[in-house]
């Protein structure tokens, strides 16, 4: 775990399973049908149980399709964590096509909705960053922009980006490195 101090506010990067997460709200990234997927959706669907599902089809139903940088919310059913916000990211299509800008807003409206909600505590995925194709050094950089930008203007107390596997936590760390210098604690068990 590596943890760098905005105003109030505490960003974590911990390498590990997201689902492990005991935060108030974890973020999936998800597919505009929230039909479930692979990868981070798979293992949140699998952990939380078939009512997860249930919840989506009922958010499709009323709502239609959640548009990518959108965010909706959910019960966490039988995950640790209480509710699950689902979002959208960008699938990488080289850049031209707004990736970037949607990218930020699906970190920027989870935020906003976490705050709406009174949920302070908040885990992230690398999201677009597995399926979604999303060039990673790019990726790492608009996340952690805007979960710095959302803890110092105190939309939530604590965000926490998890890593799948050691490279992706070391990739991650070295580059919140070169962005906010020297982390408050580093790699605690
Ligand atoms: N905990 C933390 N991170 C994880 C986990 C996990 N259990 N599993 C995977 N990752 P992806 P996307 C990492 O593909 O690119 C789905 O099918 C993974 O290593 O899950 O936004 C959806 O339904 C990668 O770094 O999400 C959509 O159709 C990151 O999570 C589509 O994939 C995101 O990879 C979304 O693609």
């Amino acid at each position: 775990m590596t943890k760098w101090t905005f105003a109030d506010g505490q960003l974590l990067l911990r390498e590990g399973d997201i689902t492990r997460s005991d935060a108030d709200a974890v973020v999936n990234a998800a597919n505009s049908g929230l039909l479930g997927g692979g990868g981070v959706d798979g293992a949140i669907h699998r952990a939380a149980g078939p009512k997860l599902l249930d919840a989506c089809h009922d958010i499709i139903l009323r709502s239609g399709a959640l548009p990518p940088g959108q965010a909706v919310l959910t019960p966490g059913f039988n995950l640790s964590a209480r509710h699950v916000i689902h979002t959208v990211g960008p699938i990488w299509r080289g850049g031209g096509f707004g990736e970037e800008t949607t990218l930020r807003s699906a970190y920027a409206s989870s935020l906003r909705l976490a705050h709406e909600r009174g949920l302070g505590r908040i885990a992230f995925p690398a999201i677009s960053c597995g399926a979604y194709g999303y060039p990673l050094e790019q990726a790492a950089q608009i996340a952690l922009d805007e979960l710095r930008r959302g803890l110092a203007t105190g939309l939530v107390r604590e965000a926490t980006i998890w890593l799948h596997g050691r490279e992706a936590y070391d990739f991650w760390r070295g580059q919140a490195q070169a962005l906010f210098g020297p982390p408050n604690t580093a790699d605690q068990p």
